[in-house]
């Protein structure tokens, strides 16, 4: 098989949500001679990225959305040491605190920009769903090397909480170390402007492409 074949292969089996599968052919192809870093960035992102997208359009359901990042995460397992080892330079781009704000449970889509920020070389310190305002200044606190903190808020009911909290991240001493980003469906540019967040974006795949430009040496 060519190198376009175990890529397309790989793309296949994120698709249809098999992890097993995805792991097992993403070590065949680095048997086989295929860069890390060609599996990441030809195989599993532009994959996500297109899979979001069909979601949005309203071409696949959320489980399938569900299948593919859990195949995705299987296979990112088996490739990150291999990226190291390759020393892919998208590796060890900086740190980002990442949570769902409080009175919200959703975390798809959350998980989905960890997955996008870790694949793209960050180290992610996911603080899960439900997270308050002390809880963030508390990470921001406990990790001073954060170089952004990202929200999510899925409810409209739950803007409000992520307003409070981008407020209270503004007030820290620390705010000129780290960037904040928000995101989730209700949220738009507008909103992130008003609440004196740094930037926003509609999807994963260019959170995490806007949090390298924070992060360019
Ligand atoms: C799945 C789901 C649930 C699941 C959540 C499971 C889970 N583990 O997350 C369950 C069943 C638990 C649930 C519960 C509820 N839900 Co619900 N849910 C959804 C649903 C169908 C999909 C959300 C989702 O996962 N989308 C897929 C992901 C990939 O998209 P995403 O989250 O938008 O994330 C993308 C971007 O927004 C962006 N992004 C996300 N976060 C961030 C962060 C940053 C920093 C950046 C840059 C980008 C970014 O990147 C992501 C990937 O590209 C939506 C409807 C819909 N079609 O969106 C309703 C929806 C969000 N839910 C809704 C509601 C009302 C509820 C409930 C209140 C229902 C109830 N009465 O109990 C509860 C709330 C519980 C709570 N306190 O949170 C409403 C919200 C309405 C509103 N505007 O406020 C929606 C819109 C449905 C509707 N049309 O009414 N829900």
């Amino acid at each position: 098989m060519e190198i376009k074949d175990y890529l397309s292969l790989i793309s296949q089996t994120i698709r249809n949500g098999q992890p097993k599968y995805t792991e097992r052919m993403v070590l065949e192809a680095l048997d086989h001679g295929v860069t890390a870093g060609d599996i990441l960035n030809r195989s599993f992102i532009p994959t996500m990225k297109d899979m979001g997208q069909r979601y949005k359009e309203d071409e696949v359901y959320i489980a399938k959305i569900l299948s593919a990042a859990r195949a995705m995460k299987y296979g990112l397992r088996v490739l990150k040491p291999r990226l190291e080892a390759e020393g892919e330079d998208s590796m060890h781009k900086g740190k980002v605190i990442l949570g769902t704000v409080v009175g919200d449970l959703h975390d798809v889509g959350k998980n989905l920009v960890g997955l996008m920020f870790e694949s793209a070389g960050f180290e992610v310190i996911d603080l899960g769903i439900d997270v308050s305002e002390k809880k963030f200044v508390q990470a921001v606190k406990d990790h001073p090397d954060a170089a952004i903190v990202c929200i999510s808020s899925l409810l409209t009911t739950s803007l409000g909480n992520m307003k409070s909290i981008v407020k209270a991240l503004n007030g820290m001493e620390e705010r000129k170390n780290f960037r904040i980003m928000v995101g989730g469906a209700p949220v738009t540019q507008e909103f992130s402007d008003e609440i004196g967040a740094d930037a926003y974006t509609d999807n994963a795949y260019d959170a995490a492409e806007a949090a390298k430009t924070f992060v360019l040496p």
